[in-house]
């Protein structure tokens, strides 16, 4: 039994977004306490260090009893539908009148005193996060950027205090926990599975990333993905699509003009897209979303076309490591879902003299993979499977594409440099998340890119 003392706000959670609301928490005189369902989290040190006076509880959730807490604020990593929290989802605190459980985005739209533009999607969302920050501090504004990307949202408000406007890439855990982001331009880009192990089934999921809608006074959707429409219209909505905009509308889209494809907005055509650095249909996609956000927001069109010519895209998605005797290896480590993972396959299998040789597995989430089967029919040299779900991968793809299935990813790279031909491209991109063999999708891509540049050497000193 853990009783948690009257009047205190509790935190959960010790990792990026919990230290994040204890120093938030500290920065506010709060009087707080702090919870992980772990017997001993990874952060345990840096926070005793931090905060030596504050009472902290870890382990199993079973016998507490939060009833006399004002506010529990949860991280991103844990489950609200779960005991003892699902019990507080419909209370309130009676000195805020807000839901008693939030999350660290509900701080931080209490703190923020800037304008809030937030990204959500299933993929993409960091790529058009950083797109649209770039693109502010391009046309001159004082900009901060982060949330699930980078520095947690809370400590944004420490490090950059003097911030115009808030650029914030969100999570559906993230939003799940915010009651009313009421931010001034947000959107959402696209919907594909992720997530089913906590959200339930796809509606569940879709459900939470539609929060990211609530109180904004703008937002940005895909004409495409119909997933991604608000339930009920904006007072300002605008909507993107890799096709032609609907006659009469001020759609962001693409339309061919003499054989050469046209950023355009409605009739009026913008740039060409071959003034775009990021390659792929995908990318396309991405740039779109971010003008129409960054139109919302007042910039103008030639600090988005400087960013846009500029911007050579984040590492560990689709990034090229290496050419090495004709094959390109890339690196799509955030590729942890069958959604990424599409649209690295169909952005680049077009784009190849050779065919693809496709690294995948891991913790597969409860996802479906046969959606992977077609693209890697018309792309794929072969499939190289590993990790825990690498049996779920083959039962889904057999048939459709060569595969084998070996231990590690070490593995898969070895006999991928033996199958690989010139003009062929090597892409890791796991649909998968790391977790049984790494520590994050990070380590996977930064033992990717090590593998590459170690055999990039070598291959140098043999000629
Ligand atoms: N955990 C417990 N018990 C606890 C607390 C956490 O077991 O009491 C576990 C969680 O189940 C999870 C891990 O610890 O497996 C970390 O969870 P967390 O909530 O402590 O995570 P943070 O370190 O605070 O990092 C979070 C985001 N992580 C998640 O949502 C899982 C980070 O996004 C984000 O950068 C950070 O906050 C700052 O905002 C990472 C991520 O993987 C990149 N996000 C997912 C994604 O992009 O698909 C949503």
């Amino acid at each position: 039994q853990y009783q948690v003392p009257s009047g205190v706000t509790v935190a959960v959670g010790l990792g990026v977004s919990g230290m994040a609301i204890c120093r938030h928490l500290q920065r506010l005189g709060r009087r707080f306490v702090v919870i992980d369902t772990r017997e001993s989290p990874a952060g345990l040190e840096a926070f005793r260090q931090q905060f030596a006076t504050v009472p902290l509880r870890l382990g199993p959730l079973d016998g507490l009893d939060l009833s006399a807490a004002d506010e529990v604020v949860l991280s991103p990593g844990i489950d609200p539908y779960q005991p003892p929290f699902a019990a507080l989802l419909d209370e309130l605190n009676p000195q805020t009148g807000e839901p008693r459980l939030i999350g660290e985005i509900a701080l931080f739209r209490r703190a923020c005193q800037g304008r809030i533009a937030a990204i959500t999607g299933a993929n993409a969302k960091s790529t058009v996060t950083t797109l649209v920050g770039e693109m502010a501090r391009e046309a001159g504004l004082r900009v901060a950027v982060g949330g699930n990307l980078g520095t947690a949202a809370l400590d944004l408000l420490a490090s950059e205090p003097n911030a115009e406007l808030f650029v914030l890439e969100l999570s559906s855990f993230q939003i799940e926990t915010t009651p009313c982001l009421a931010a001034d331009s947000v959107a959402f880009l696209n919907l594909s599975e992720d997530h089913l192990d906590r959200h339930g089934d796809m509606p569940g999921y879709r459900r939470a990333k539609l929060g990211i809608y609530r109180g904004a006074s703008q937002a940005v959707f895909n004409a495409d993905d119909s997933m991604t429409w608000p339930e009920a219209p904006l007072a300002v909505q605008s909507r993107f699509t890799l096709g032609a905009p609907v006659t009469g509308s001020d759609d962001w889209g693409v339309v061919e003009q003499q054989g050469n494809a046209w950023f355009v907005r409605g009739e009026s055509p913008l740039f060409p897209v071959a003034e775009m650095r990021l390659k792929g249909r995908h990318h396309q996609a991405n740039a779109l979303a971010a003008m129409a956000m960054g139109a919302q927001l007042g910039l103008p069109i030639s600090a988005m076309r400087t960013v846009l010519a500029r911007f050579g895209g984040l590492p560990h998605r689709s990034e090229l490591i290496a050419e090495i005797d004709g094959v390109a290896w890339i690196n799509d480590s955030k590729g942890t879902n069958v959604g990424a993972t599409l649209a690295a396959i169909e952005g680049l299998g077009p784009a190849l003299s050779g065919r693809l040789v496709l690294l995948a597995g891991g913790v597969g989430k409860g996802a479906d993979f046969r959606p992977l089967a077609e693209p890697l029919a018309r792309y794929a040299r072969e499939a190289i499977l590993f990790g825990a779900d690498a049996d779920k991968l083959e039962a889904a793809l057999g048939g459709y594409v060569n595969l084998i299935q070996v231990a590690d990813m070490q593995d898969a790279m070895a006999h991928a440099r033996r199958i690989a031909e010139p003009g062929d491209a090597v892409l890791l991109s796991p649909a998968c998340a790391s977790l049984d063999q790494f520590i994050n999708y990070l380590a996977r891509g930064d033992a990717f890119r090590a593998w590459v540049e170690r055999h990039a050497d070598r291959s140098s000193l043999d000629k």
